[in-house]
């Protein structure tokens, strides 16, 4: 999953693609890469960034998604939490909703997947990003995770929709220490139980620049292809990434290594 932030302020490529024409050549060159799906976002999660309006992030993601399916067959995701914005976008052309909440944002997202057939990606998120950051803490890591996403699913269900259309994903970076996120991909296989398709984003976030000494995040691709290709290896099936044709690399070889076959 190529990743495409239509934002002025996104952690590591905010601005660089904050106009339609460069965000959707982006995306047709992570498309050439290797990408199965775009995801795109109108607004940034980062730790302490500030909520945008669903006009305004409407506005951003669009006319990219309308300009994207005319191009290609590779599926497009929408990066929302919110339900009116969900709505636009596959009305656009998306096909998977990207709630980095887990529905607790905006509970009508899953109405809103129900209704159009759309793949919903459900991920954990303590608390908001506006104070996710602020010292998280966990007295069960992975058990409290996996009962949020458990809830998560369960809601889904109850709006509509089917198990098949579910993924999950344990939030990497979002209310979570340094530490915990090295946890969680050291044990990425206990959320495989929960029985949907496992989505991971380490894509240059800060721990890979902690455990590497690196500032700056466009710095950290090495090391996110070290991160996702343990996914791989642990059962993760979508690998989030800024870093296409890397990740793609990465993940094909720790495909092989986890299936013991060059395919
Ligand atoms: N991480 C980010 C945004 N969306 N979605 C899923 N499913 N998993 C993730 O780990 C995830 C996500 C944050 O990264 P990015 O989009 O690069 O930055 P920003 O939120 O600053 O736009």
């Amino acid at each position: 999953m190529g990743i495409l932030n239509v934002t002025p302020d996104s952690f590591s490529d905010g601005r660089k693609f904050f106009d339609t024409r460069r965000a959707v050549a982006h995306a047709m060159e992570m498309v050439r890469d290797g990408a199965d799906i775009i995801d795109v976002g109108g607004e940034s999660t980062r730790p302490g960034a500030l909520p945008v309006d669903a006009d305004t992030e409407t506005d951003r993601v669009v006319p990219v998604i309308e300009k994207i399916v005319r191009l290609t067959r590779v599926p497009v995701s929408v990066d929302t939490r919110k339900s009116a914005v969900a709505r636009r976008a596959v009305r656009a052309g998306a096909r998977i909703i990207n709630d980095v909440s887990g529905l607790h944002h905006d509970a009508r997202i899953a109405d809103v997947a129900a209704r159009s057939g759309a793949g919903l990606i459900l991920m954990h998120m303590k608390g908001t990003p506006a104070d996710m950051q602020r010292a998280p803490r966990y007295r069960d890591l992975v058990g409290e995770i996996r009962k949020s996403l458990a809830g998560s699913i369960a809601r889904a269900r109850r709006a509509g929709v089917p198990k098949r259309k579910i993924l999950i994903d344990p939030g990497i970076g979002f209310g979570k220490s340094f530490d915990d996120n090295l946890t969680i991909l050291h044990r990425l296989d206990d959320f495989l139980s929960l029985g949907c398709p496992l989505c991971i984003g380490v894509s240059r976030k800060a721990f890979i620049g902690r455990v590497l000494g690196l500032e700056v995040p466009a710095e950290r691709v090495d090391g996110s292809v070290a991160a996702q290709a343990i996914a791989v290896m642990s059962g993760a099936r979508i690998i989030r990434s800024h870093d296409v044709r890397q990740a793609v690399a990465s993940a094909r070889v720790a495909d092989a290594v986890r299936n013991e076959s060059v395919g």
